[in-house]
């Protein structure tokens, strides 16, 4: 197939990218190379030493022949480029990753709440507009969150995208009626998850377009077998308190003696997957398309559900490394117990790599290897929800907070 990848250049996009062509699907990335420009705004950079997207495509065709291309494009502005490149080059599938992905990136001020709705719901819009101008038949397949749902629980799994309800009409009777399941977002970011999914009922409904939406949990991890191949072909892996995930976070914590900043009680419970599912996944979604017609096809793309002071005790026990239980600087339940349908991708053949399976080597070889590059002074979250939330500073920890939590 022909594989546009949007974002290609990104955490999940770039290797998703080169296990695509892997397969044997010619790729082509669009990426306005936002996250990286984000970068110099924060004045911080990946702990990895990523190169630039000509050396990445050149490293690839020196060590597997295969060719790789890159457009800089911006999706969300550049209408016309992006029509224009869809209708040249035809595309068979559209990944969709280009997108501002982080939450508390998006709860920074008024600027980066506008910047991320502009964003991500522009190229959501571009993008499904573009497909039906060109009148073709594509394949989308787009980058959501678990957070659409929120993290609670109604006595029941959090099934994959839909929910059947019982309606009591006016004359008493019950009509069973089948919706969206119904969003609850935690940060302008989720928000704009939430909105891609109106978007794509929309599109599905009125111009038939056929349209996956992977409604992703925390990705950890760094590198998959493709981008190991060669240093100048390796992932991004962010820890600052914007971007860095909250199981990378800890890793790379503990790798430079920095206290696991845990949340309030880290009695969140979220669903994670390995950066090398993510890019089987994807693999898999494209395989197994909706057909011209079908509802939006929402799929779980998550293996596992953690406690993210669990999480912090496994990381301490393995590396020694103490825990500070920091004020929360997110307005989020202190405790939440999730449960998740992941049956789908299971069924299609997914075998899932697990946290038991890759921690340590992720410490070692990956956090430890590249501590080095750390600016410690860029780990604690400083973007609060609220005027009321306090930074997830440990200096900013009382003492009685850290004993009451421990
Ligand atoms: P990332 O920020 O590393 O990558 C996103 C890429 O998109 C970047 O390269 C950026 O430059 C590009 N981009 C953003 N806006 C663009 C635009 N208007 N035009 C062109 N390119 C644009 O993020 P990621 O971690 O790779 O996440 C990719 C997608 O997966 C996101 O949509 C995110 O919401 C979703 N996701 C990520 C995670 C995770 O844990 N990383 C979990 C669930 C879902
Ligand atoms: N947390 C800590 N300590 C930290 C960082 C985070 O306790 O140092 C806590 C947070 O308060 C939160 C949880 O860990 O309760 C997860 O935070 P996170 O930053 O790892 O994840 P989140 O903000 O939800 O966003 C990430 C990706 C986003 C994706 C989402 C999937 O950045 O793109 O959509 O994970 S999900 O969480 O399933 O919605």
């Amino acid at each position: 197939m022909k594989v546009f990848v949007l974002g290609g250049d990104g955490f999940c996009g770039w290797p998703t990218s080169l296990h695509l062509s892997n397969l044997g699907h010619d790729v082509v990335i669009l990426d306005n190379l936002s996250r990286r420009n984000i970068d110099n705004e924060l004045e911080v950079g990946s702990l990895t030493p990523i190169s630039p997207p000509g050396v990445r495509v050149d490293a690839w065709r020196e060590l597997t022949g295969k060719s790789l291309r890159f457009e800089r494009v911006d999706v969300a502005q550049d209408y016309a480029r992006l029509l224009a490149l869809i209708v040249e080059e035809r595309p068979d599938a559209i990944v969709h990753f280009a997108e501002q992905r982080a939450a508390p990136y998006s709860m920074k001020s008024s600027w980066h709440k506008r910047y991320t709705v502009d964003n991500n719901t522009n190229a959501t819009n571009n993008v499904l507009a573009a497909i039906v101008e060109s009148g073709l038949d594509i394949h989308l397949a787009h980058l959501g969150t678990m957070g659409v749902y929120g993290y609670g629980t109604a006595g029941m799994k959090i099934p994959e995208g839909y929910l059947k309800v019982a309606v009591t009409t006016d004359e008493g009777g019950t009509v069973e009626q089948e919706i969206l399941y119904p969003t609850n977002p935690g940060s302008i970011y989720h928000m704009t998850k939430t909105l891609d999914q109106l978007l794509f009922f929309y599109y599905a409904k009125n111009d038939r377009l056929r349209i996956t939406d992977l409604h992703q949990g925390i990705v950890w991890g760094t590198n998959t077998a493709d981008t190991l191949l060669d240093e100048r072909l390796i992932n991004r892996f962010d820890y600052d308190g914007d971007y860095g995930t909250v199981l990378n976070r800890f890793l790379m914590e503990a790798a430079v003696g920095f206290p696991l900043t845990v949340h309030g009680t880290g009695g969140q419970t979220r669903a994670f997957i390995h950066i090398q599912d993510t890019v089987r996944c994807v693999e898999l979604a494209l395989a197994n398309p909706p057909k011209r017609g079908d509802k939006v096809r929402i799929i779980n793309q998550m293996t596992e559900t953690h406690r993210v002071r669990d999480l912090a005790k496994l990381i301490s026990q393995l590396t020694g490394a103490e825990i500070a239980y920091v004020p929360n600087p997110r307005k989020e339940d202190a405790e939440n117990d999730l449960h998740v349908r992941n049956d789908t991708f299971l069924s299609l053949g997914l075998a899932p790599t697990k946290l038991a399976d890759g921690l340590l080597v992720e410490v070692t070889e990956v956090a430890k290897r590249y501590a080095h590059r750390a600016d410690t002074s860029k780990i604690p979250s400083t973007s609060t929800w609220t005027r009321d939330n306090r930074p997830g500073d440990p200096a900013l920890a009382s003492e009685r907070e850290k004993v009451e939590r421990a």
